[in-house]
């Protein structure tokens, strides 16, 4: 982006104007208005996505690419223009590589039941990091107990550094995938992944990126990062849950069997044998989340009407003003630091457990996130049993960080 569109993008970015965009925002919990650090699990969603859904169900739903009546080819056509927005918004270079699933979980699960388990073989190798999400670990585990793959984990360090030089150590003539986060979920680190790709191609093997938290944090380009493969929900970027996207390159996804079967994914059928049909659809078997989908195309407008770059500002200003705010808090010590990390900030008090702070600041009104964060092993790496996180997206302010650093405070003079 240019320097002059840039400031534009920051200059217009007004919080409140956002703030008003998202009803949920104006209620109250527990007689406190609220204040919601929880995007990181999901996000809430702008009136735009909230109307783009229910035009489409009062007005015009039908089934998808089945019918030839009215109904029928709108909802088509609205979800095919949906599926061009994803592909825009990730620069894909055409919509057959966007395949939706429910989430991102969905997407990784679908990569390793078709490419894994088709292409994998015993002894192949896959790395993954010790900050994977359980669902960039588990179906990596299923293909290990299934086929005898080696799964090697990369270290993080202290800080929650993705450690580059000890990676590419990890990489040799059996790497034939590379499964990594490009941010984790509860140290905000931002992977080098452009680095990452390079040096995994160079040893021969295919990247799959998890963008569940990236993707609204920091803009993505498929083609500039070169990656294989990208998973994405719709949910964590003010989208509707219940669609998710899998990104692919055309040749993989062409050379890959069918991840499940039924209807949609075929051309033809017989008793004795189908025909699967043109991509995307070969792998988006029965009724797609159609007015999900449509909602998560208005969900890409909202974000990229604010812009990425500006999103990102203003959330980098909220994480340096929290990380200034809790420092002041005696016992808080904040576990994932590394540099350039982006908006989530996990904690843990040496005062409480991480759910007897969750309980207290729920009531004042503030939803953070307590427990392993689907991250267990990590949590076995860092030494914590759970942490407390406040995750913060485009509609947070600076005064609700003060509120949270109010409601710390009482934690900490209610435990002593
Ligand atoms: N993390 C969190 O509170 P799904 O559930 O499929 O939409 O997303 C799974 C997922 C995968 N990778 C990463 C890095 C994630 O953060 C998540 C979801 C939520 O951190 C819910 S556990």
């Amino acid at each position: 982006m240019s320097v002059q569109a840039d400031i534009v993008e920051r200059v217009a970015f007004d919080v409140e104007a956002v703030r008003r965009d998202f009803p949920i925002l104006a209620r109250e919990v527990h007689g406190k208005p609220l204040v919601f650090f929880d995007s990181a699990a999901s996000a809430q969603k702008p009136r735009q996505v909230l109307e783009a859904e229910r035009r489409i169900y009062e007005h015009e739903y039908a089934n998808v690419h089945r019918g030839i009546h009215y109904l029928s080819q709108i909802c088509t056509d609205r979800m095919e223009t949906a599926r061009e927005k994803v592909r825009a918004f990730l620069n894909a270079a055409s919509a057959r590589e966007i395949v939706f699933t429910r989430n991102t979980t969905e997407s990784i699960n679908l990569v390793a039941a078709s490419w894994g388990r088709h292409f994998l073989k015993e002894g192949d190798e896959v790395v993954i990091s010790e900050m994977e999400h359980h669902s960039n670990i588990i179906p990596w585990q299923f293909l290990r107990d299934e086929k005898g793959i080696l799964l090697r984990v990369a270290p993080v360090g202290d800080d929650g550094e993705f450690l580059l030089n000890e990676f590419a150590e990890m990489l040799n003539e059996r790497t034939r995938l590379v499964a990594i986060t490009h941010m984790s979920n509860v140290l905000g680190t931002v992977v080098p992944v452009r680095d990452v790709v390079r040096m995994a191609h160079q040893a021969g093997a295919k990247v799959l990126l998890d963008g569940a938290q990236a993707v609204t944090h920091i803009p993505v380009d498929v083609r500039d990062l070169d990656c294989d493969f990208y998973a994405f929900s719709g949910h964590k970027l003010y989208g509707p849950s219940g669609i998710g996207v899998l990104y692919a390159k055309e040749a993989l996804l062409d050379a890959m069997p069918p991840y499940m079967g039924g209807g949609e994914m075929i051309r033809s059928v017989t008793f004795e044998a189908a025909e699967w049909a043109d991509l995307p659809y070969k792998f988006e078997a029965g009724t797609p989340a159609i007015a999900q989908a449509v909602g998560l195309g208005a969900a890409i407008d909202y974000v990229t009407g604010l812009g990425l770059h500006a999103i990102g500002a203003h959330e980098s200003d909220l994480l340096a003003y929290a990380n200034q705010r809790l420092a002041s808090i005696d016992g808080l010590k904040l576990i994932g630091t590394a540099p350039g990390k982006a908006s989530v900030l996990s904690f843990t008090m040496s005062c409480a457990h991480p759910h007897d702070i969750g309980t207290l600041v729920d009531r004042a009104g503030i939803a953070i996130r307590v427990g392993h964060h689907c991250a267990q092993p990590l949590m076995d790496r860092l030494g914590v049993a759970a942490t407390a996180r406040a995750s913060f997206g485009l509609y947070n302010t600076r005064a609700e960080i003060d509120v949270l650093t109010e409601a710390l405070e009482g934690v900490r003079e209610f435990f002593g």
